[in-house]
């Protein structure tokens, strides 16, 4: 099963990463902590695990379990070309959290933190030092960015608020790669693609779920990528899960089914000519849900 394998990679390079970054924290961490005039109330009353090296690697999903505003999905995806920013002081949880508190980039891409005003003092600091916007600030249009160059794993906090749960993660990765360049420019926002294209090329009728588990709940098609050869109908079929759904060509392509909610509600199409067409779900485009089917 080829999308297993992949996660099974996925995960293997998350722990290398994870590593690289408990050592960064040793050496640089703590010499730049000691250096800076804040030095928090918190400091006194518990000890702060980071000042001991941990035996082993914590997951980020481990780390991240109380982290405000984190709810364990999957992280907000960005492609090649996106400004990805990340609210600091989201003010639903008290101006106490990071929005959105996980995003996977490619290298190279500028991420930028926009200050709320809520929340109070906040500065954004990797744990291993790669990055350090400084002083706290509480002013509302305070900014900062840092462009990332290399792949990894880089976990942040609020500084004031560290052990109340004002905690991020930017995951720096290669985007999937399908040898599809249309394909993976459309699909990199969506959190179930992988790179793989379902190979249908010998079928009559190929199916794709609707409202499939992914991106933060039945949001998905799946496989979100395939490859039919012309003449081939494609049948979408729903779960009736997560509500409305419908299957939309991006640009002026031919699918445009009805929103519908029931399950085993059907839509089809026969594709005659050749091409990449690009689809989506109009209510849950935003979240990543859609779509690509290469016709040979
Ligand atoms: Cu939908």
């Amino acid at each position: 099963m080829p999308r297993s394998s992949t996660r099974r990679r996925f995960l293997a390079s998350t722990a290398l990463s994870t590593l690289a970054v408990t050592a960064g924290c040793v050496s640089s961490g703590d010499s730049s902590r000691s250096g800076s005039p804040n030095g928090t109330a918190t400091d006194t009353d518990t000890p702060t695990p980071t000042d001991t090296p941990e035996p082993t690697p914590e997951s980020l999903d481990d780390w991240l379990a109380d982290a405000n505003g984190y709810d364990g999905g999957e992280p907000q995806r960005f492609g090649p070309r996106a400004r990805p920013t990340v609210m600091v002081g989201e003010p639903t949880d008290d101006g106490l959290a990071f929005d959105p508190p996980v995003i996977e980039v490619p290298p190279m891409t500028n991420v930028r933190w926009d200050w709320t005003g809520h929340g109070g003092q906040q500065n954004v600091v990797a744990l291993d030092g790669t990055f350090d916007s400084g002083r706290t600030n509480a002013q509302r249009g305070t900014g900062y960015h840092y462009i990332f160059e290399e792949t990894g794993e880089y976990r942040y906090v609020s500084e004031p608020h560290r052990d109340e749960g004002m905690k991020g993660a930017v995951i720096v990765k290669e985007p999937p790669s399908s040898g599809y360049p249309k394909v993976d420019e459309w699909l990199v926002g969506a959190g179930n693609f992988d790179g793989t294209v379902a190979d249908r090329t010998d079928a009559d009728t190929a199916t794709v779920t609707v409202g499939a588990e992914g991106n933060g709940g039945a949001f998905a098609f799946a496989p979100p990528a395939l490859k039919v050869s012309t003449g081939t109908t494609v049948r979408w079929e729903w779960t009736g899960n997560a509500g409305g759904h419908n299957v939309v060509s991006k640009d002026d392509g031919p699918l445009d089914s009805e929103l519908l909610t029931e399950a085993d509600s059907t839509y089809e199409y026969t594709f005659e000519e050749t091409g990449t067409y690009r689809y989506y779900c109009a209510p849950h485009e935003a979240l990543g849900m859609r779509g690509a089917v290469v016709v040979e």
